[in-house]
């Protein structure tokens, strides 16, 4: 009798974590965030920009010139965020599953271009749905 009722409730468990699992990777999979790298200010278009956790971030050169991506945080040693290699004209660089934080970054070769990314966690799914 126990035996039973313990495969029901491990069944139970593993339907359910399934359904939410392909759920939530067909959300995290389906955001992808695109962001225009252009010669003019504010030079990251849109310059400001906020995504949920599981996404993904292009960058978009579209500028005549090469540039890069690089986290303020990299100038630290302690941690890097991302940091991409040089961007030629018409190429993008790619950065999936960043965890939740703010994200200020700039262009290694230009640092005046500056731009900022914010990650939220899962739980404020939600609100930024609206966007
Ligand atoms: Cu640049």
């Amino acid at each position: 009798m126990r035996k039973i009722s313990d495969k029901s409730i491990l069944a139970v468990f593993v339907l359910f974590s399934g359904i939410v699992g392909m759920a939530w990777s067909a959300m995290a999979t389906s955001q992808t965030v695109s962001i225009h790298i252009d010669h003019r200010p504010p030079f990251f278009s849109p310059q400001t920009v906020s995504m949920v956790a599981g996404g993904v971030v292009q960058w978009e050169n579209r500028t005549r010139e090469v540039h890069t991506i690089l986290a303020d945080n990299c100038l630290r040693r302690s941690k890097c965020s991302f940091e991409s290699p040089v961007i030629e004209p018409g190429g993008t660089f790619v950065v999936p599953n960043l965890p939740a934080g703010d994200y200020a970054y700039h262009c290694g070769i230009h640092p005046f271009m500056r731009g900022v990314l914010t990650v939220k966690g899962k739980s404020s799914r939600v609100e930024s749905a609206d966007i």
